[in-house]
């Protein structure tokens, strides 16, 4: 792929067409009407406006260009270790305001644009985000790529370039309706595909034995069929720094195979279809975010983005005589859940049987060369793959896996003499119910490093999921809490908050997210706080105009804007927020409580549901017919509203965050991860009500207690509670305010009084509970109402979102880059 000699970048590059440090209103618009005139193909009094759109997006990059290119060259060129973050998911977001931010030019192109008679606004409203990623895993990716180049930290960024995203969601009666997100519809600006760097990706078939000229008995893979991957660039700028790492994400296509296939056949029919499989590959996303339905094109996804990421890394990123047992000092493969961890077999076979290395050198090679993080608690998310699909998918990699596993359990029954019970319990090889490989375990025995994403969770990865493997490696365990970028979540989603920070503090805050502490002292100056208050008020005018264009929605100006957005689970328990809601509104109107003593409040919740987790989805339903009934409700005008956009995605959140009040994180204790909205949400200003679950637990502990709602029970007594035998009945029988609550759901009230409408949401409740939303309500009650007396002081209030602000420097997903880089990806391997 390389033709030439190599030449300091400079030497090669042509003049820019506009040099950023001479970038002027005039040099904008004369290098927009030249990608308008001779890159569109339009005039501009007949461009429409997607003509202008792509002829920004378009202007913008070509800033880009030369910073990327020098990128490029020095990581070529240079001996850094660089990072190879593997990920099915990024949930990039919008990416020309981003654009815009990293090369300042937001104010040059909004004039230039104006100069043009054009409002910037609507060619930003142009773009469809990349939605390719299902929620937080996804959007921690982004955001840690982000940081990578704004920190200058060599990445490189593997992933999938579905052709549909995460599903456009919309409401019918009430009702969640799928629709396919054709994202590249319009034309896709900020991706550069490369058909010529293709790489094949093979499948199927089975192995055969042979005997190599020293004699040495070496297995090959005969495959059954096989797809290309296309890779397509995408920049990652960093904050004005000049560097700009690449994203590289694969799309399949057929092969020449699939082609021959079609003369030789002469059924064309048929081999059109098997054209259409092969491009299935990279079709869609999976909308599964939490229960892995082991499905066969899934597995193919994965092989496939993994197979064509490590080719590429090792056969045109690393120079052409580089010794592979260098490796480790070059890459580390960073595994973004288990998704990608077919890696590990993968490399095993690269060096075994291609580059015919010994296994054992190998297995020391491959070990230092990956990273693995864990993402859940749930035991059903924890991938598994049933032995009969992964050898028929691939009989090598099943070989391998057997034979990782072997030497392991071993080893293992070497470090513990007839201890046969804890060889089986460690086996990468499950025997129930069915013959099947468990991923987690395969990621960890194949890693050099094992973390979790927030400190609790990660103490029960090792307590609770992984204790065997924590028992027998300790050293390998360890902790990242997750980050969020400030760029986009505050800096572009909140740039009122960012002016006054950056007017009263300076503007390093943007890259040093620590230095917001030095807002705490204005907490206690009242001026400070009314331009605050005035801040969030004036975002959350903006997100009511929004949501009156968007979805019709009318909304009042002036009450407690309490959010809960997020992937819609039990686990996260909107159920909860339901039931608090109709506690207050059944107050009202049973006349428990007079109109003019409720805190006006505005509810607003944004959550898609998996197309086939069926619960889910009557949640929703059951979430609309509540808003519906409350909305239309004379008694509680104004003063409880209900509002459920559709389609919650990046573009709306960065609307909602910054005029939130209150942030609802209320997940079972033991459940969430770490989550990453509430990281959002505190650095925006809001207060959060929350348990202690997954990073709430560090919120609350450098934001103080005294600026965060806790309730509900503890892991411990989460635990403790199952193992007595948890009856949420008890709670319904015993609980005056639940029961009226329920009962007012149950009646049919909220739905045309159609009882058959709401019972599965209410049985379930009653009867089942799993994630003990009856166990937590009175406790939630509780803090509520301390919510709403903190509220009833405007003062105090903006004092503690100041706080909020100023104590969150910690989750910036800089410092999370950081830690892995002192902790796993520049730390030395265990023995
Ligand atoms: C989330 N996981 C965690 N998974 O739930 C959240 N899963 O607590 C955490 O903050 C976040 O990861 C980042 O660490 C997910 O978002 C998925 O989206 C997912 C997708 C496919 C399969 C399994």
């Amino acid at each position: 792929h390389r033709v030439g000699p190599t030449l300091p970048v400079s030497s090669e590059l042509a003049a820019g067409p506009v040099e950023p440090p001479a970038s002027t209103v005039e040099g904008f618009i004369e290098a927009f009407l030249r990608e308008l005139n001779y890159g569109q193909g339009v005039l501009l009094s007949r461009s429409t406006i997607n003509d202008q759109y792509l002829a920004l997006a378009r202007t913008v990059r070509e800033y880009l260009m030369a910073g990327w290119l020098e990128t490029g060259a020095l990581r070529r060129e240079g001996d850094r270790k660089i990072v190879g973050y593997l990920s099915a998911e990024y949930l990039l977001g919008r990416q020309l305001g981003n654009a815009l931010l990293a090369t300042n030019l937001q104010d040059i192109a909004e004039e230039a644009m104006r100069r043009c008679g054009i409002d910037i606004a609507a060619l930003r409203a142009q773009e469809i985000e990349p939605g390719l990623g299902n929620g937080g895993l996804g959007r921690l990716a982004a955001c840690f790529v982000d940081s990578l180049a704004t920190m200058d930290v060599p990445c490189i960024g593997y992933g999938i370039r579905y052709e549909y995203g995460i599903f456009r969601q919309t409401f019918e009666n009430g009702r969640q309706v799928e629709v396919p997100d054709s994202w590249l519809a319009l034309g896709s600006p900020w991706e550069f595909p490369h058909p010529e760097r293709q790489v094949r990706v093979d499948f199927g078939g089975h192995t055969e034995k042979w005997t190599d000229d020293q004699g040495r008995e070496r297995t090959r893979w005969v495959p059954g069929w096989n797809v290309l991957g296309i890779p397509y660039h995408h920049m990652v700028p960093g904050f004005r720094n000049g560097t700009v790492n690449t994203l590289r994400l694969w799309s399949a296509k057929a092969t020449q195979a699939f082609d021959l296939q079609i003369f030789n056949s002469g059924d064309y029919a048929t081999a059109v279809r098997a054209q259409t499989f092969a491009e299935n590959i990279s079709k869609v996303l999976y909308p599964e975010d939490s229960t892995p339905q082991g499905k066969e094109l899934r597995l193919q996804q994965q092989y496939f983005f993994v197979a064509c990421s490590l080719h590429d890394f090792i056969a045109n990123t690393l120079p052409k005589d580089f010794d592979l047992r260098q490796l480790p000092e070059r890459i580390i493969f960073q595994l973004n859940d288990t998704h990608p961890v077919i890696a590990i077999p993968e490399l095993m076979r690269i060096l075994v049987d291609i580059k015919g290395f010994d296994w054992d050198e190998a297995w020391d090679i491959t070990r230092r060369c990956f990273a693995y993080t864990c993402h859940t608690l749930l035991p059903e998310a924890l991938e598994v793959w049933s032995v009969e699909l992964l050898g028929r998918l691939l009989p090598r990699h099943l070989e391998i896996i057997y034979q990782i596993n072997e030497l392991f359990l071993e080893e293992v029954r070497q470090a513990f003499p007839g201890d046969e019970m804890r060889a089986r319990r460690m086996s990468i090889i499950a025997e129930h119910p069915e013959r099947s490989v468990r991923m987690a375990y395969l990621a960890t025995i194949g890693s050099a490093k094992v973390n979790g994403v927030a400190e609790l969770q990660s103490q029960l990865l090792r307590d609770k999921v992984l204790p065997d493997f924590s028992e027998y490696e300790p050293a390998k365990f360890t902790n990242v809490t997750n980050g969020v970028t400030p760029r986009r979540f505050i800096y572009l989603a909140n740039r009122r908050l960012s002016n006054l920070i950056t007017d009263t503090i300076g503007s390093e805050w943007v890259t040093d997210l620590d230095r917001l502490r030095e807002l705490e002292p204005y907490a206690d100056d009242a001026g400070f706080r009314a331009e605050f208050a005035a801040v969030k008020q004036a975002n959350k005018e903006r997100l009511f105009r929004l949501l009156s264009v968007r979805d019709g929605l009318e909304l009042p100006q002036h009450a407690m804007l309490d959010v809960l957005v997020k992937r819609l689970h039990e686990y996260k328990r909107q159920t909860l927020k339901l039931l608090h809601i109709v506690s207050l509104y059944e107050d009202v109107i049973s006349g428990t409580v007079a109109i003019d003593q409720v805190v006006p409040r505005t509810f607003i919740f944004g959550a898609k549901a998996a197309p086939g987790y069926h619960l889910a989805k009557e949640i929703i339903f059951l979430i609309n017919s509540v808003a519906a009934t409350i909305n239309a409700d004379e008694r509680v005008k104004g003063v409880l509203s209900v509002a459920f956009p559709a389609n919650y995605n990046v573009t709306l959140a960065e609307k909602i965050i910054p005029a939130a009040d209150l942030s609802e994180q209320i997940s079972l204790a033991g459940k969430e991860a770490s989550g990453t909205g509430n990281m959002k949400f505190a650095l925006n200003g809001a207060l959060t009500i929350g348990t202690d679950d997954g990073a709430n637990v560090e919120i609350r502990q450098l934001v103080g207690d005294d600026n965060f709602f806790l309730f509900g029970m503890t892991e411990p007594e989460v635990e403790a509670l199952h193992a007595r035998g948890y009856n949420p009945a008890e709670y319904y029988e015993s609980n005056d305010k639940l029961q009226r609550t329920i009962n007012l759901i149950a009646s049919g009230h909220f739905t045309d009084g159609d009882r058959a409408l709401s019972a599965q949401v209410v049985d379930n409740l009653v009867t089942q509970d799993p994630f003990m939303v009856l166990a937590d309500f009175q406790s939630y009650l509780d803090a509520q109402a301390r919510v709403d007396a903190a509220y009833r002081d405007p003062e105090r209030w903006t004092r503690s979102a100041i706080l909020n602000v100023a104590r969150s420097g910690f989750f910036s997903s800089d410092r999370s880059m950081r830690d892995y880089l002192d902790r796993i990806w520049l730390s030395s391997p265990v023995e």
